[in-house]
Order: structure tokens, then sequence, then C-alpha cells
């Protein structure tokens, strides 16, 4: 591929961001690779600055579930930037916006709209502080819930207190509250209960986790999370940020069958746009200001342009429920053809993750056996083959209904190519 106009792109930002981006798995460090610079997408293709096309299983790490420039979205938009970009006042749309949430996650009995991910957790955690009058927070190892303080904790050793920030520039009283449990480990969650039970505010979790790579939960874990929760009369947060309308039009709890006290949602639900929420029972979300005195605020917060993005995309989702099963079976036949060619496969649904590991991946420990190295040249296979996935081990593939059964098993011929291509070299390497 020549990707000289990315390259010489790249030089100029590197003068103005870190890293030359905004956001740093974009960087494509840890792959050797620096980022292509996407001019336009269309479908389930992306095309880069030198116009090389490429198969998109990023889909915005998330987003896209419809595709790139789903016209009925596009159009949306357009006709609402028509009538102005932003009030900083009520309009409409928020009104319509929350009755399809709504509708769709009935847990969310009451909701604020918010501009990313971050801020929709940021805002949960402090309305569950805020609602129990409790300070620590359970996070599960490997989950990620946006750079909030708070949150950017890593477990040392699995069960953690007080754990060290994970981050430069967090003080360690910011994440003395939070308190790290093992994924898929009923004990790790116990033992903290027993020993914090009445100071724990609430526990927050990936209801399929993706952040380490996909690691669904196992069978009976999110019932037990449900029940100890309720024991302890702290509050179940599920981020469905990437779930929330991903494995179902309700989400991961409409899939797995338990039901928090509040979620949050990102991605999907802004159809592409800077549009996040949190929410959940009434009585939690109304101490939020100015009910309350959990204070939140936000100047973009539903605007009218990312508001008629999101309210686009989740129309098409309720009028195409048929789509889920679709985006099932799409999944199915790449899973099928990782697995039949020796891949190590993770998939829930539309989300999937190839780990270079010979481990069964169930949490982060699990995850981390997994050979960087081997998945910087798959990744790199792919990619001159004209299939963009995630830069990271431990990030996901999205599908999205955009993408062609051509497309699909144009990408499993290279899945057994890529496999016939190492099994050789090992054979000529023994
Ligand atoms: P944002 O602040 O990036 O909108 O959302 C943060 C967030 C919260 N919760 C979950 C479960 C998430 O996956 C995310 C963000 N996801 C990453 C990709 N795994 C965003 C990509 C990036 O950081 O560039």
């Amino acid at each position: 591929m020549n990707t000289k106009k990315s390259e010489a792109l790249y030089q100029s930002a590197l003068n103005f961001m870190p890293g030359g981006v905004n956001s740093p798995v974009r960087a494509c460090k840890n792959v050797g690779k620096t980022p292509l610079f996407i001019e336009r997408a269309e479908g389930d293709k992306i095309i880069d600055a030198d116009g090389n096309e490429y198969i998109d299983y990023v889909c915005s790490w998330g987003p896209n579930i419809l595709g790139h420039g789903r016209k009925e979205i596009i159009e949306a938009v357009k006709h609402s930037c028509d009538n102005g970009l932003t009030f900083g006042a009520c309009h409409r749309g928020e009104i319509a916006l929350a009755e399809i949430i709504q509708r769709n996650i009935p847990s969310m009995e009451m909701l604020r709209l918010v501009n990313s991910g971050t801020e929709a957790v940021m805002s949960a955690v402090r309305a569950a502080r805020g609602y129990t009058g409790r300070d620590k927070i359970i996070k599960f190892e490997g989950c990620y819930h946006g750079h909030s303080d708070g949150l950017l904790v890593r477990a040392g050793s699995g069960l953690l207190t007080g754990a060290i920030p994970d981050s430069a520039g967090v003080p360690k009283g910011y994440t003395e509250n939070t308190l790290l449990a093992v994924y898929n480990s009923e004990q790790s969650v116990t033992e903290l209960f027993e020993k914090y039970g009445n100071e724990i505010a609430a526990v927050i979790i990936e209801p399929c986790a993706a952040n380490m790579g996909v690691v669904p939960p196992k069978k009976g874990f999110l019932e037990f999370l449900r029940s100890i929760t309720e024991q302890y009369q702290s509050i179940l947060i599920f981020d469905e940020v990437i779930t929330g309308f991903r494995l179902s039009l309700g989400g991961a709890q409409q899939y797995y069958g338990v039901t928090p006290d509040l979620t949050t949602l990102g991605k999907i639900v802004g159809g592409g746009m800077p549009l996040a929420v949190y929410g959940g029972k009434r009585e939690i979300m109304e101490c939020v200001a100015p009910l309350g005195s959990v204070y939140q605020a936000g100047t973009l917060s539903g605007n009218p342009a990312a508001v008629s993005a999101g309210l686009a995309a989740l129309s098409i989702l309720k009028s195409e429920p048929e789509l889920y099963e679709q985006l099932d079976k799409k999944g199915e036949v790449l899973e099928k053809a990782f697995v039949e060619s020796g891949f190590n496969v993770n998939r829930v649904g539309s989300l999937l993750t190839v780990f270079f590991t010979s481990q069964v991946v169930t949490d982060y420990d699990t995850a981390k056996t997994s050979d960087t190295k081997e998945f910087a040249r798959f990744y790199s296979y792919l990619l001159e083959n004209g299939i963009y996935t995630a830069p990271s081990q431990f990030e996901a593939m999205f599908l999205s209904s955009a993408h062609s059964n051509e497309d699909i098993d144009y990408t499993c011929e290279i899945i057994s190519q890529y496999k016939k291509i190492i099994g050789n070299q090992k054979r000529r390497t023994q």
C-alpha cells in the first residue's frame, strides 16, 4: 500500500497533537505503524489520504453499527444544522431521544444526555456516590470506562484496594476509593464486599467486556453482581457505552437478562456524533442537579445536531429488528473462519476479538498472555490486504449492517491465507 500522503500528514500532525493524534490508540504505536489519515467513508469501507480502500472493522470503535454515511442519519443532521447548530437551551429532540432510549432500555427511568462516554461514566459514578453517601467504587481489571481520574487504575496483583494510578497526573488520593476486582471472579468481589460492604457506593462493569479484547461474562456472573449489590445496598452500574444498542436493542441488560440500577451509553446512541447518556432509577437520578445536590452540566449536552443523529440511528435500529440476527450471523461466519484457521476467538454477536494466546481468555490476566508481536504481524497482514482492524490486541472487531457478504467472504479468505503463510514459515524454520 502506498501511504505517502498519510505519512506526510502524520508528520504535520506531530507538530500540534501529542503523538499526532487526538486519542492515543489511533497512534498505532503498539503495532509498529504510523496512523492512516482517512479522507472519507461509505458503507463498510474507509478510504485513506492515498486513495487506498479498506473494509472497516473498527467502525469508529463502535458507533457505526449501520455503516458509514447512512443517508437517513446524514440527512437528519443536515436538516438539524439548517436550523442552527446549538442553542444551549432545551429543544424537542431531547425528549424524543430520551423517550426512544427509555422505551428500549426501561431501566433508564430518568436520564441525562452528555457528550462522551467518559462524561457519562464520571457522572453516573458521582450520582451513585451522591445517592448512597458512600465513597468506594469497585471496578474490574481490564475494563475501561473512559479517562476520568478515579477510574484510570490498574490492579497490581488482582485484588487491590487503593489501586496505583495507571496514568501520570492522577494524585494517589483520587484512586484510594477505587477497589479492583477480577472479571468473572465472584470470589474477588465477595472479598471486597466482606471487607468494605457498607462503604461501597457502586460496582461498575462492562457487562460484556470489550476493552481487554472481548471477554463475555461467565454464566451467572452478572446475576451474582446484581444480588450482592442488592444485599449491600450498593448501586450496580452497567457501562454499556459499547454494548448499548450493539448486543440488542435493549443492550447487554436485555441480552443477558440482568437489570442494573444505572446505565451509561455512548457510541451507537449518538449515531456517530458526540453524544452519550447516563441514567437509571428515578430515585437515583433525582439526586442530580437541578433537582438534587449532585452537580453535572455541559455546554453542548443534548445539542440538536448530535441528538438528530442519535434519533435517526435508533429509529433505523428500531425499524429493522432483524438487523441483530443478521449481525450475529455475520459474526458467526467470521468466527468460523478464524476458528477453522486455528485462531483463538471470543465473540458476542457482532463483537469479536482474536487472541494470540493458547489460553481461554476470561479476564485481564489471561488476556495479557497474548503475544502482541504476533498480533502486530497479523494486523499488518490484514491492513496490506485492505482490511482495517483495531491496532491493538485489547480492542474488538466491530461489524455493521453495511458489511456485505462478499466483503466478509474476502476477509475469511485472507484469514485462511495468513494461517497458511505462517504455517509454511514455521515449517521452513523447523
Ligand atoms: P469516550 O469518552 O471515548 O466516548 O468513551 C469512553 C468509554 C467508556 N466506556 C467504555 C466501555 C468504552 O469502551 C469507552 C471508550 N472506548 C474506546 C475504545 N475501546 C474509545 C476509543 C478511544 O479511546 O479512542
